[in-house]
């Protein structure tokens, strides 16, 4: 199966495979629309099309969480809904290392419709207020950014939210160390430039997936975007700057950010799955123009507890973990960062376990930046994808005073983690923990436990016995 060349096509995909329910009644914009696609992330469920927003003509449908299970997940990488996790994690990690370039061209989907910037009102799009409490509507809760570097003209795409300001601004919230805010920052800021940048809602999956991706520094997404897809990105220039976009994409909204306009920005229920902070200063952009296709879809990411953001970050995360363990010697075996941790939480298995190679792991994994305040090292008898077995294994094998490595640090912990005090996020103070879920390797062979499975406390020939009758049983 090849990958939906775009996002039509990865609805009809889903809507084939039983993921995607269409909602013809009307619903309402404001909570209610995102409250179902909340409760679906939260009940495992499926993704929503909504054809009569209200306040809205019905050319205007949104869909929510694209890829916020696994299952709608491996249909957008062209594979069956059921293939295991583990799969879609090697997947993804083989057709990350095969970029392919894209392709230029003139005639664009995402053009059909053209608003010159006299004619923009973004209230004119069906925008959601995602959660209560929320600083207001969010739209690019699920999109692609793209800007290019002032200097070197490299051209990043980055996913970052946007909350509607008025009918013409948006103010949006890029960390400082984002890609998109370090070239605004050194780029522009400097010199009073506005910064051009691109906001493209609802491109083929691969093409938002590059875009969210921890990738490295100059790193080009779109050649990512490729690579994941196995096809190249079509992209299609700007209508008001020379920044490209995916010509398949159902709305592209052209900006730039004006390098000296600050404006409040949110609060929002953010990805770990809580609203923790207050109104405070962002960016602030001006749209330029609004193109898109005709009859387009608004794609929605209901943020928080189990969302698309969970799904891409759990596998771009967790290859990057197991990148740079590799890269420093330790003996990984398979790395999971469960969607259900808000990307906080990560599994690492070892081939040779004991406290300097835990200690070692969290230390590599907080030396630049923190995402991960948890981290399971389990010795790799125990299925990382596995979480009963995970849980069996932590619960019983770390010892509560020798087990856990706590690292802190200062300046480059998560201001986003729920568990920090405002003190501590306003001066990046955190601190992560190793657990140690391994066998001491100077453990004699003879007083080290074994675990009572079938696999690991049966003879072979009694497995194989078992094995055997069990599938003969039809069980
Ligand atoms: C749904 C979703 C929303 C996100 N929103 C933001 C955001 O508003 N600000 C931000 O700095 N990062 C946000 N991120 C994380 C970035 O997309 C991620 O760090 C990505 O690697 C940024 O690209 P960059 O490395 O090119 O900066 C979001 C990720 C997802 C999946
Ligand atoms: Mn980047």
């Amino acid at each position: 199966m090849a990958t939906p060349k775009d996002l039509r096509s990865f609805l009809e995909a889903i809507e084939a495979s039983g993921d995607l329910v269409t909602v013809t009644d009307e619903i309402d914009w404001d909570q209610e629309l995102s409250g179902i696609g909340r409760l679906a992330c939260e009940r495992n469920g499926p993704a929503f099309m909504f054809t009569n927003v209200k306040d809205y003509a019905p050319d205007w449908r949104v869909t929510t969480n694209p890829i916020a299970t696994w299952r709608r997940m491996a249909v957008a990488l062209g594979l069956p809904a059921d293939t295991p996790v583990r799969e879609l994690y090697a997947v993804y990690a083989e057709r990350e290392q095969n970029s392919i370039p894209p392709l230029l061209v003139n005639d664009a989907p995402c053009k059909e419709v053209v608003i010159p910037a006299d004619k923009v009102d973004l209230f004119d799009l069906p925008v959601p207020m995602v959660h209560d409490g929320d600083g207001g509507r969010y739209l690019g809760t699920w999109d692609l950014v793209v800007s290019k570097d002032a200097d070197t003209g490299w051209v990043n795409w980055g996913m970052y939210r946007f909350m509607v300001h008025n009918e013409r601004y948006l103010t949006g919230y890029p960390r400082p160390t984002s890609h998109l805010g370090k070239m605004l920052l050194e780029g522009y800021v400097p010199s009073d430039k506005p910064m051009p940048i691109a906001i493209v809602i609802g491109a083929d999956v691969p093409s938002h997936l590059a875009a969210a991706a921890t990738f490295q520094l100059n790193g080009d997404e779109a050649n990512l975007a490729g690579g994941l897809g196995e096809r190249a990105v079509e992209l299609v220039k700007c209508e008001t700057s020379d920044l490209y976009v995916p010509a398949n994409a159902e709305i592209v909204i052209e900006a730039e950010v004006l390098p000296n306009g600050i404006a409040q920005e949110g609060p929002y229920g953010e990805y770990p799955g809580y609203r923790s902070g207050e109104m405070g200063d962002a960016l602030c952009a001006r749209v330029t123009a609004i193109t898109h296709r005709r009859d387009p879809i608004h794609t929605l990411d209901t943020t928080g507890f189990m969302d698309s953001s969970a799904t891409t970050t759990s596998i771009s995360g967790a290859i990057a973990i197991r990148r740079r363990l590799e890269k420093h010697g330790v003996p990984v075996v398979d790395v999971y960062v469960p969607p259900e941790g808000g990307v906080h939480l990560a599994i690492v298995s070892v081939s040779r376990g004991g406290a300097a190679v835990a200690k070692k792991v969290v230390e590599v994994l907080t030396a630049r930046r923190a995402l991960m305040s948890k981290i399971i090292v389990v010795d790799d008898d125990v299925d990382v994808f596995n979480i009963p077995q995970v849980l069996h294994a932590f619960a019983t094998k770390c010892h509560p005073e020798r087990g856990t490595h706590i690292h802190t640090y200062t300046g480059r912990a998560n201001a986003l983690t729920p568990a920090y005090s405002q003190q501590e996020r306003a001066a990046r103070l955190g601190a992560s923990v190793a657990f140690d879920v391994t066998w001491p390797p100077e453990w004699p062979r003879e007083v080290t436990p074994v675990r009572a499975t079938l696999d690991q406390m049966y003879t072979k020939d009694v497995q194989d016995r078992v094995l055997a009758r069990w599938k003969a049983l039809g069980l």
